[in-house]
């Protein structure tokens, strides 16, 4: 197993549109597996393949308290939303360390694949629900940031560029320390 790079908002790779998963087998597993490590280790609740720079429809998604319920959709598809809508302050492993009201439907039923490839249909309400249609935003190209206004996401934007800069930088001072 192995610790993913998560892409860090703004890079324009958190913005392609996944393709659907057509191949099931190792590297299907590996993949679930390294996910699986990556989004306990950070820690967080969900990840996307598209977040670790794998652009096919894969998330996984573990909100128990024992971090031991990992559930994965692939191909997910959500085939019925309630009309009540809860806000939740969402999260981003891609966005660390902001977290905001999003509005999104309270329940829904989301019909995918394993990962053996055996469809399945699975309803989900409260964090679930949300973290499962905040997954599959990334599948879509979709960061939570772009619900906020464009005030608050220039804001946030403006916050990450800077503590990328600021990453970069300590990079470059411990490659020339080694170069010393
Ligand atoms: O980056 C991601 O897509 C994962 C994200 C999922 C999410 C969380 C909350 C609302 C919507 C979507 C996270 O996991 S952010 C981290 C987080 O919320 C968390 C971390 C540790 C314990 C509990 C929550
Ligand atoms: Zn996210």
């Amino acid at each position: 197993m192995a610790i993913l790079n998560i892409l860090r908002y703004p890079d324009a790779r958190l913005h392609k549109v996944a393709k659907p998963v057509t191949e099931f087998g190792e590297r299907i597993n590996k993949l679930v597996a390294d996910m699986a490590e990556t989004m306990y280790d950070a820690p967080g609740v969900g990840l996307a393949a598209s977040q670790v720079d794998v652009h096919e429809q894969l998330i996984i998604v573990d909100t128990s308290e024992t971090k031991d319920e990992l559930r994965v959709f692939i191909n997910p598809t959500i085939v019925w939303a309630s009309a009540e809508k809860q806000v939740y302050d969402e999260g981003c492993l891609s966005v660390p360390g902001i977290y905001d009201g999003v509005e999104r439907p309270a329940q829904i039923k989301v019909s995918a694949l394993d990962a053996s490839g055996k469809p399945f249909e699975f309803s989900a309400d409260g964090l679930m629900a949300v973290c499962i249609q905040h997954e599959m935003d990334h599948l879509m190209g979709k960061v939570f940031v772009e619900y906020l206004s464009p005030l608050k996401r220039n804001r946030i934007k403006a916050k990450m560029l800077k503590e990328e800069r600021g990453i970069e930088r300590e990079a470059a001072l411990r490659a020339a320390g080694r170069r010393h």
